[in-house]
């Protein structure tokens, strides 16, 4: 019973990290296609760098899902998907 909750938990953390590793990943994409493409308007650069940040703000508030759904917004006006 004892090494069952342990494995119980190991997962529950290793789930947890990988969502966490995750979204800095997102945000270097981010970062990356920001600094190559220069095809974006003013007004959706600004949309793009206004997602970023709250990407980040929700990855530190420790809400990964909703910050990796915020980069994706991010990332489809990049052209990214
Ligand atoms: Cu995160």
């Amino acid at each position: 019973m004892k090494i069952r909750s342990a494995l119980f938990a190991a997962t529950l953390l290793f789930a947890g990290s990988a969502f966490a590793f995750h979204c800095p990943a997102e945000m270097k994409k981010i970062d990356d296609a920001l600094a190559k493409n220069r095809k974006l308007t003013a007004a959706q650069m600004d949309e793009v760098k206004k997602y970023r940040a709250d990407g980040e703000k929700l990855h530190k508030e420790g809400k990964h899902q909703e910050s990796l759904d915020t980069l994706a917004k991010a990332e489809k006006i990049l052209g990214m998907q």
